[in-house]
């Protein structure tokens, strides 16, 4: 398998984790995704976004939820079919919906010097992230330690990608957020190599 990918993206930061847990190989390409020329590598994907996974048969998987359900399929990281199923897909949509439009693109503005220029959309980004994590501590409050219940599975990365980076905005997690990101960090084989956006100044 191959994962195009990029070293600061949070979204790519989800299948690394999951296939380092799941012990698979693979190639990790990366794309320069400043570049405009990267459309010919990935060509297939309507989006032109990484990350995507190119399978063994040469299928092309974009949109880091779809790669997360096709790589667990049949593993201890996603549920059978049912209510804790059903849970999984609930904080997948959550994360792409809510979290993800709000601390993606505030971390990518901040870090980029871009807040500056458009403080209001920063404002409103700012605020989407701190209204989704505090839905997620509301979602923890159950005292169940994973977000599907009492396993670990890939919700729990999905949404931990962008939510561990709050700090870069400058957010501070809740507590109930704070423990759950802990638990995520201690399961075993997990690995968080994201590389920071480096800091730059607004002009
Ligand atoms: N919904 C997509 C979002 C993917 C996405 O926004 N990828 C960013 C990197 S984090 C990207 O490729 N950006 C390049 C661009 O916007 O041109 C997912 O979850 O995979």
């Amino acid at each position: 398998m191959k994962l195009y990918d990029h070293a600061m993206s949070a979204n790519c930061l989800k299948p690394r984790i999951l296939l380092a847990q799941l012990r698979l190989e693979y190639e990790r390409v990366g794309v320069d995704i400043f570049d405009r020329d990267r459309h010919g590598q990935l060509a297939r994907n309507p989006t032109k976004l990484v990350p995507v996974l190119e399978t063994d048969d040469g299928a092309f998987i974009p949109e880091s939820g779809a790669i997360m359900l096709f790589l667990a399929e049949g593993t201890p990281f996603l549920p059978p079919p049912g209510v804790d199923r059903a849970r999984v897909h609930q904080w997948l949509f959550f994360e792409q919906n809510q979290l993800e439009p709000g601390l993606a693109v505030a971390r990518f503005m901040k870090r980029m010097g871009l807040a500056d220029h458009a403080p209001e959309v920063y404002k409103n980004r700012f605020n989407q992230g701190r209204r989704a994590l505090d839905a997620l501590a509301a979602g923890l409050a159950d005292g169940r330690p994973f977000l599907a219940g009492d396993t670990y599975s890939v919700a729990d990365i999905q949404v931990y990608a962008y939510a561990h980076t709050a700090g870069e905005v400058d957010l501070e997690l809740p507590s109930a957020v704070a423990d759950w990101v802990a638990r995520v960090e201690a399961t075993p084989g997990f690995v968080n190599d994201l590389e920071p956006i480096p800091m730059r100044e607004s002009s």
